[in-house]
């Protein structure tokens, strides 16, 4: 199942289920925390399906405006969780390239604050690129909904924005290299429903256009994931509590080649095969 928080025709903030990628069906309104209690939701594909038999509305999808789908959830995000992120980096930096190793083999993953959910963008709006970057890339992920218990109740498409050169600099500038303006893109919807080894047959399509051409493309896939989505949410929720739940990035495996940076007006594509797509376009913040 797919819930989605949207603006309807006449600007009202409501869930919905979206069907067939199609249309959206009103599932009441997404105010109050709504979306956070529901997660709670011992059972929340049974909880949405009873909300969906009392559906009165539908609307071609065309019509709302699909919001990200976070409420007061934190969001954070993992690192070097693929190969692909650990070489990448190792050759960005110079001095502490043994750190990525390090933590690629650790027990303890890399977790980091990514963003406040308010300042997340949704599908359809801009992403950042720092002013005082050189080099900047997207990082296509699968995000996980964690509920205040800990428990993945569902997946999200995500883009942990990134300046390469600042990150590359020293690694004590991460959080300026991640944390800015629109650095974080979460989207369409959540995919409620689908297992830990549904989630990891999944594939991360990556596609970025300029002027109309493209400019790059690559894919991966989950399962080419070192660690468990549950070993990553287990270690995001240790000695830390999270009252309205967490969002949670689980790192990258698709970084384009060095010789790649976005620029403005650059058109990003992010499709999660069991998810749904997430769009956005470039602007310098
Ligand atoms: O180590 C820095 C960040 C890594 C990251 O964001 C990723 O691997 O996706
Ligand atoms: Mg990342």
């Amino acid at each position: 199942m797919k819930l989605c928080r949207y603006l309807n025709s006449y600007n009202e903030l409501r869930l919905g289920l979206v069907h067939d990628d199609e249309t959206v069906a009103d599932i009441g309104s997404a105010e109050h925390g709504r979306l956070a209690s529901l997660l709670e939701s011992d059972n929340l594909g049974a909880r949405l399906k009873e909300l969906s038999n009392q559906t009165l509305m539908a609307a071609p999808l065309t019509s709302v405006r699909l919001l990200a789908p976070i409420e007061k959830q934190e969001v954070w995000a993992a690192g070097v969780t693929y190969l692909r992120s650990k070489t990448a980096r190792m050759e960005e930096s110079d001095f502490s390239a043994r750190a990525y190793d390090k933590v690629y083999e650790a027990d303890r993953p890399e977790l980091f604050f990514k963003s406040l959910p308010e300042k997340v963008v949704a599908s359809g709006e801009a992403v950042g690129i720092r002013e005082d970057a050189k080099w900047n890339v997207p990082e296509p992920e699968l995000a996980l909904i964690i509920n205040s218990k800990g428990r993945i109740v569902g997946y999200t498409v995500g883009n942990d924005m990134s300046s390469r050169d600042i990150e590359g600099e020293n690694l004590l500038y991460l959080p300026q290299a991640k944390v800015y303006d629109r650095s974080c893109s979460l989207g369409p919807w959540i995919n409620v429903g689908a297992t830990e080894a549904e989630a990891r047959t999944w594939m991360i399509k990556l596609a970025i256009e300029r002027g109309g051409q493209s400019v790059f493309s690559g894919e991966t896939s989950v399962i080419q994931m070192k660690r468990k989505l549950s070993e990553l949410a287990d270690w995001l929720y240790r000695s830390q509590t999270f009252p309205n739940g967490a969002v949670l990035l689980t790192g990258t495996g698709l970084v384009p080649g060095d010789d790649f940076t976005l620029q403005a007006n650059d058109k990003i594509r992010i499709e999660i095969s069991g998810i749904g797509v997430l769009e956005n376009h470039v602007v310098i913040v």
